[in-house]
């Protein structure tokens, strides 16, 4: 009696165990199919006559979200001519969807010392 207990908890201890084993299984299946995260938003602030940060990696299509916060107005503009926020007041933002992989250069074209970079992988 007691042995045909002890063995009926320990099928069940197993079955138990295998059960946890699979809902395991299931999760780690889960995470690898998932390897895609959602989009980012990334916030560069113009501070100071700089941008804030001035370098930024970034996944292929993310969002980079630039905020004038001087009093005087300023530009994200690519090098290559590919975009440009055109002129943004204070407290005023643009929002870039980082669409193809690659290093984007910009700069302000009103004081073009000022200068960044958006890597998009
Ligand atoms: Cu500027």
């Amino acid at each position: 009696m007691t042995g045909r207990l002890a063995s009926r908890d320990g099928r069940g201890a197993a079955r138990r165990a295998a059960t946890a084993l699979l809902a395991a299984a299931a999760v780690v299946g889960a995470a690898a199919a998932c390897t895609r995260r959602p989009p980012r938003s990334h916030a560069v602030a113009i501070r100071s006559f700089t941008f804030q940060p001035a370098t930024l990696t970034v996944a292929l299509g993310d969002t980079v979200v630039w905020t004038n916060e001087d009093v005087v107005p300023h530009t994200a503009t690519a090098r290559s001519g590919g975009w440009d926020s055109g002129s943004l007041s204070t407290r005023q933002s643009w929002r870039f969807v980082a669409d193809a992989p690659g290093h984007h250069q910009y700069f302000c074209v009103f004081h073009p010392n000022m200068q960044g970079a958006i890597e998009v992988r």
